[in-house]
Formats: structure tokens, sequence, C-alpha cells
């Protein structure tokens, strides 16, 4: 340890309150803070603050006069294509993936805060039937979607599955897929990787001790999957790989459509080289950023970010003018992932600053949990790189179908455990519904294939059964089916009473149906 020459480092860059209890501590806290302190680039560091604080000035400035809608060319949606279109577009996606040509990202680096759990977010359980994790739900769809590619190409496939972790969550993520054994997935196929961290610094400029031996560190956002991309060398490795389409998607929302054979057909057919998933917003107010194009150059807006009229703005349809909610789906070529992670060009990502309530240690020498902001974090955006894309395109799906994100604990209104449980059960039944199969009550009598409003409910509208929680509880096995295709053979003509499971197997290849299965698990 070259204490002195940190010691002057620090003082060159007006930070040495980072040394301030070195004296106190033991040697191996003082070899722990001196190796995290060894690694931080105090230049930068200032200079980034610096404009961190430049930005917080002008954080209520809106760019109404700057924003453009999409130009009609680059979008499409579900509901806008003819079914022939949409299997085109499945068509074109299958064979990237039976030639293995694509790969899946994962952003899963967030600390997870709202949701306040200690583990990381792709191992939480919603409470569904079969009480399958978001990791495991994902695992099961590109088990699945591989075998879809395999019958149209006749070729065996893998998609590698490249998870970005942070020092929040690289552990806990490493030892669950060891522990449930890949979910069934090969081990080398799933490649994790750590993006980087920043320091928590007050609005004094200095950055915060969050324990005697320790620096306040924070992810340095979605958006530090660029720089990452570059230390672990990824992108070579999906060289090696032949991959050349990217769908990079976040943890948390329980509907995702893992390497959306649609989406990539749809974006190969535009031949874009950056594509954005996006659901149309429900409200001018949601607090959703808009894919857009800010001065010639696309990019997410946020919703502060321009004013109410402009997001109430309405084309001649009716629609709103500024209505691709972004859902954090984002599709990339391997060229462009490799242009835009040069240091040249992601040095030009800014960083987004939010002021936060961050625990320091007080004169007293103990933690203290500030109840006011008392200083940033910094962070940069996945997508802020489609500033730089030439051909774009915007994919706009059913919300219903594809986005049901996993943000708060259930004393939230919204993006609860309950909202995605309920999302998911819900585009499950439709599932079991469109293949054909009807359901009752036990004893014979039907049921009706609408579940009840909340409102019909209370207002005693509805049949007494009708009310059952159990009514809505249906769930598809993922390794049954990817999209709610190949059920009719299993479900067509039948009378089932829910809850009702779909799962794979006795055998690998043979679905089958498993019928008002209780709380605990037993059928009755
Ligand atoms: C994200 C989008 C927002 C909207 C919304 C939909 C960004 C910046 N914002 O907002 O526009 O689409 O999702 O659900 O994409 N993550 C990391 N490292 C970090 C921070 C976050 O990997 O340092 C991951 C995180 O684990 C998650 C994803 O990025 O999978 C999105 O992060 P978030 O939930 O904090 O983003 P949110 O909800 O503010």
């Amino acid at each position: 340890m070259d204490i002195d020459f940190l010691k002057s480092q620090l003082e060159d860059h007006d930070q040495s309150q980072l040394l301030w209890y070195w004296e106190s501590l033991d040697k191996d806290s003082q070899e722990k803070l001196y190796n995290e302190l060894k690694h931080l680039e105090f230049s930068n560091i200032n200079g980034y603050f610096k404009q961190a604080m430049e930005d917080l000035k002008h954080a209520s400035d809106k760019i109404d006069n700057l924003l453009q809608p999409l130009p009609t060319e680059v979008c499409g949606s579900v509901t806008g294509s003819s079914p022939e279109e949409l299997k085109e577009y499945n068509r074109i996606g299958l064979e990237e993936v039976g030639n293995n040509r694509v790969a899946v990202l994962l952003l899963a680096g967030g600390q997870g805060t709202r949701l306040g759990v200690p583990y990381p977010k792709g191992m939480y359980n919603v409470g569904l039937p079969s009480k399958k994790t978001l990791y495991q739900l994902q695992a099961e769809r590109l088990l699945k979607l591989e075998r879809l590619a395999k019958q149209q190409t006749g070729k065996h496939c893998t998609i590698p599955w490249y998870i970005m972790t942070s020092e929040h969550t690289k552990q806990a993520t490493d030892d669950y897929f060891k522990q449930h054994n890949y979910f069934g997935l090969e081990k080398e196929n799933i490649i994790l990787f750590e993006q980087g961290l920043l320091p928590c610094i007050g609005f004094d400029g200095k950055i915060i001790l969050a324990n005697k031996d320790k620096v306040a560190l924070a992810p340095d956002g979605n958006g530090g999957l660029y720089r990452a991309l570059r230390k672990w060398n990824i992108l070579e490795d999906m060289e090696k790989r032949g991959v050349t389409n990217i769908h990079v998607y976040c943890v948390d929302n329980i509907l995702v459509k893992m390497a959306d054979p649609v989406f990539i057909g749809f974006c190969r057919t535009k031949k874009a080289e950056c594509g954005a998933k996006a659901v149309e917003k429900t409200v001018p107010t949601e607090a959703v950023g808009v894919v857009c194009k800010v001065e010639g150059h696309y990019q997410v807006v946020e919703y502060s970010e321009i004013t109410v009229e402009t997001a109430e703005l309405r084309r001649d349809n009716g629609q709103l003018t500024f209505n691709a909610g972004n859902i954090c789906n984002h599709y990339f070529t391997l060229d462009f992932l490799k242009h835009v992670s040069q240091v040249e060009q992601e040095n030009q990502l800014k960083h987004h600053v939010a002021k936060k309530k961050i625990p320091f240690v007080g004169d007293d020498q103990q933690i203290v949990k500030p109840t006011e902001p008392n200083g940033i974090k910094m962070e940069k955006f996945v997508f802020d790189v489609f500033h730089f894309a030439k051909n774009f395109a915007v994919w706009e799906v059913l919300r219903e179908d594809e986005f049901a994100p996993l943000k708060n604990a259930d004393t939230a209104a919204k993006d609860t455990p309950t909202t995605c449980r309920e999302a998911l059960l819900s585009l499950h039944h439709r599932y079991m519904l469109d293949a054909g199969s009807k359901f009752i009550h036990s004893d014979g009598s039907s049921l009706s294939d609408i579940p009840c409003a909340k409102k019909a409910k209370e207002s005693g509208d509805c049949q007494k059964s009708e009310n059952d929680d159990q009514f809505n509880k249906c769930e598809v096995s993922p390794l049954v089916s990817y999209a709610g295709e190949g059920l009719e053979d299993l479900l067509s003509g039948k009378k089932l009473v829910p809850p009702v499971q779909i799962v794979m197997g006795p055998s690998d290849i043979t679905p089958s149906i498993i019928q008002n299965v209780t709380a605990n698990g037993t059928t009755n």
C-alpha cells in the first residue's frame, strides 16, 4: 500500500475526507478501503460531478420545441400488421435464432430499492401457482424458443444469455443459477459480467463514505453496459459465437418475450441497427419515457422533460403524438454495439443525475440515515445510444401481452407482485381460451370467459363462484408454449376446472394438464 501517494492524490482532488478515519481502522479495513480508493479515477469523478451540478440547474427546463414525432416508416405494430406479416417476421426471427445468430442480454445490475428485497429481482417469486421466479420463467422461454427454432430450421441452436450484474447482484445471481442447475440451460451459455460503480457525492462535491472503511458506491446505471461490454470483452465472445442480433431487456418484466422472433424479424426487415419495443401510453401523464426524435436524433425523453401540453398533443386519429412508451426492450446489431461501446462514443453519453438520501458516517462515527437528499447518484441510460442510430425501428406491442414490470412492493398500487401475477395469469387464461378450451365449475356448470370486473364483484352482479380468485389462475409452462402457440392439440374442446396448470411432463416433450389444484399443490 502506497498510502502517501494516495494521500497526495486525494489532496490534489480535494477528497481528503476519505481518509479521515484511516488511523482508527485495523489493518484489514485499511487494506479494504485502500483497494477501493485506488480504483477511483478522481479527476473524472470530479468532472462528472461538475457537469452533473450544471445539469441539475437545468433539470426543470423543457425541450418541447426540439421534439419530433417518430417517422412513420420506422414504426410498426402488432395491431397494424396482418397475420401474414406477423408470421413472416416470426419466421425471419426464428431463422436467425436457428442459425445461432441471436443472443439475449439482461440488464440486472440494479439495486431494486423500490421492491425492497435483499436479493436480486430476478430471483423474485410473485406467487404464481408454479412458484417460478422471474429467472426461471426467462430461462424456460429461452429453452422453448431454441426448440421452436430447431423445428423450423432442423438445426440444434443456442441462444447465449449474457447477464450484466453489479457488485450488489453478481454473487447471489451466480449462486442462484448454480443451485438450480441453470434451469436446464448449458452453463457455458449463461455469461455473467459485472458493471461498474460510481461513488455517491455530497452536494459539496465530496465523495461520501458509507462506512469508515467503505465508499458509498452505486452502479453506474444500465447505460454502464457499454463500458462493461468493453471491459469484459463480451462483444468478442458474441462474435466468436457468430451472434449478430442482440435482444437487450430489463429483468423485471414478467411477460418479457425472450429473443422475441417477431421483434427481431421486424427489425431485420427494417434493416435497423437499433430498435425499441414500445407500448402505447395509456394517458398523457403516464410517467414513462417516450421514444421520439430530438433535433433529428432518436431518443427516449422522460415525461418530466416535456410540458403537459406537449404530452397531450394528439394526431388526427386521436392517438397521442408522443405515445411510444419505452419498455426497456431493445434490439441491437453486433456492429452497432461495437460502434457505440468504443470509448469515443461511450464518453459522449451523459450521466443522468438523481438527488438521493445517502447514508453516511457522522461526526460520532455512527452511520446516519438522512431524511432529506444529501447528495447525488450518477447513472448512464442504456437507451442513450439511440442517438447514434441511423437506421432505427420501433415495434409497438400490446401491453397486456408483453409488459408487466415488477417495480414496487405490494403496498403500492402499480407494478407490484400482485399486478405482475395477475397479468401473467390473465394472459395464460387467454392462451387457453384461444386454444379452444372452456372453463367450468366443479359441478360442471360453465364459467364466463370474461372475469368479473372488481366493481361488478363488489355490487354482487357476478355469480358468487365467479368471484372466486381461482377463476383466473391458469398458468402455462413456458416449456410447453412460448407465446400461446401449440396448445390446440392438448386443449381444444377440453372443459377445465380452474385453477389449471399446463406443465411439461411426464416426458420432456409431452405436456399435460393439472386441474383444480389447491393452494398446497394437491388436486381436488
Ligand atoms: C426503465 C427505463 C424506463 C422504462 C421502464 C420500463 C431506463 C433507464 N429506464 O425505468 O424508460 O422503460 O424501465 O420498465 O432504462 N439496471 C442495471 N444497472 C443499473 C441500473 C439499472 O442493470 O445501474 C437494470 C435494472 O436491473 C433493470 C433495468 O436496468 O433490469 C431498468 O432499471 P430500473 O428498473 O431502475 O429502471 P426504471 O424502472 O426506472
